[in-house]
């Protein structure tokens, strides 16, 4: 029996007041896509199944490197934010797994197991952390990790990353994503085909210990915290990663590690084409990786990276991307900012699912530019809500999630037992 932490009474009765508005809405809509040729329930059934996990990380408050202020009621733990994925879950049953982070979710991998199944949460894949200095460890990462020019800190960040490994064995995750802050600040610093060669090297070492089921995932990232150069900048270098390693290795896409005005949604076709998509981290940018809530800014570009995933989706029956939310809630109750974009994400796949894909390809081989384009914007014009919170509602969820999370003043609650936590110093960035 799934334990449920926002009482059931409260989603009951938020749900009672939106429901027969809900049942009219989709009802319409229904006819109208039924028009198009599109048969809802369908949909809804694509949407029901969808899941983007949540980063444990996620639901502390961020910070940028000026300053963080936290909320009141912040997790202590690990244990504090699986409770608190768990509340995400529940409304929006649109978030199946959490990713976790070592070493800041280190706990006894039993506990940390026992505590989600309360929930019905799994793991997604486990983050190795080679981008600051845990407490006691021997060798900084000051200048690099897994490309450091000094063997014992390479060493020591590859002995990390197996025992990230170790622990997602036992909680049954089945990836590893791996992101450095390598880079250089300054010409001349560093020797780029040295850097990337210890990358390499270290990285093999790291391949070799994967399980034959399991998965790892490399993160590119084009500057931050390096300034000048950075060793996994772009998808170039990280597909190269992924062919060097071998089959168990894909690319992980993360929207703001590019340049402004990339073409992302082409980077995704293109690695994909070649066997080496293997996931996401979804946020959005206006600036840099600004770790804003997915699809609140630029929400056409979020259509149309999944636009691509939908038209691979349609060649290749197995293809199976991770997606996880990577954001930094600086200004809102994280809960609240995960819970809508997790709705984002999928609101930008059900809106993918409209594309109607024939009538696209016939305008396109037709050299009808207008057409084809038409056809994206058609299906991204349609409000897809009724069949989000159809699916919601269907599986025990919250028709409005952020109003219902309100309306159980779980923040509240969580803040007379959890101590208030002090701001001042740089977040998560
Ligand atoms: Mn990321």
């Amino acid at each position: 029996m799934t334990e449920q932490i926002i009482e059931q009474s409260v989603v009951e009765a938020e749900n009672a007041k939106r429901e027969a508005d809900l049942r009219r809405d989709y009802e319409t809509l229904g006819e109208r896509l039924d028009r198009r040729g599109i048969a809802i329930d369908a949909i809804k059934a694509k949407v029901a199944d969808f899941s983007v996990a949540v980063p444990s990380w996620g639901v502390g408050t961020g910070g940028t490197r000026f300053a963080k202020f936290p909320g009141k009621g912040e997790p202590r733990d690990i244990f504090d934010k699986i409770e608190d994925c768990a509340v995400i879950a529940q409304l929006t049953q649109a978030t199946r797994t959490i990713s976790l982070h070592i070493p800041w979710d280190k706990a006894d991998p039993n506990r940390l197991k026992q505590a989600a199944s309360r929930f019905n949460l799994g793991f997604d894949a486990m983050n190795s952390n080679t981008f600051s200095d845990a407490k006691g460890q021997m060798q900084s990462y000051k200048f690099g990790s897994l490309s450091a020019y000094d063997k014992a800190t390479r060493d020591q960040a590859i002995e990390h990353n197996l025992e990230c490994i170790e622990i997602g064995k036992t909680i049954g995750s089945k990836a590893l994503t791996i992101w450095i802050g390598d880079g250089s600040n300054f010409p001349g610093q560093v020797n780029f085909a040295d850097q990337f060669a210890n990358y390499l090297d270290s990285a093999r070492a790291i391949y070799a210990a994967l399980p034959d089921d399991w998965r790892v995932y490399t993160e590119h990232k084009m500057y931050e915290p390096a300034f000048y150069s950075t060793v996994v900048q772009d998808w170039g270098t990280n597909y190269i990663i992924a062919k060097e390693l071998g089959d168990k290795a894909f690319c992980l896409v993360d929207l703001g590690h590019h340049a402004p005005n990339v073409n992302i949604e082409m980077i995704v076709s293109r690695l994909a084409q070649f066997g080496k998509l293997g996931g996401f981290h979804f946020n959005d940018s206006k600036y840099g990786d600004d770790d804003l809530d997915a699809g609140s800014v630029d929400p056409y570009r979020l259509f149309l990276v999944f636009n691509e995933l939908v038209d691979i989706e349609t060649r290749d029956a197995e293809f199976r991307p991770a997606h996880m939310l990577d954001q930094s809630h600086n200004v809102t109750d994280p809960i609240e900012s995960l819970m809508l974009s997790a709705s984002d994400v999928q609101r930008s796949y059900a809106q993918a699912l409209l594309v109607d894909r024939k009538a696209l390809k016939a305008a396109q081989v037709a050299n009808d530019a207008l057409t084809a384009t038409q056809q994206l914007r058609h299906a991204f014009r349609t409000d897809v809500e009724p069949i989000l919170a159809m699916a919601r509602l269907e599986q025990g969820g919250a028709i409005d999630p952020l109003a219902t999370y309100r309306a159980s003043g779980y923040r509240a609650k969580v803040a007379d037992i959890r101590p208030e936590v002090e701001g001042g110093s740089g977040g998560i960035v």
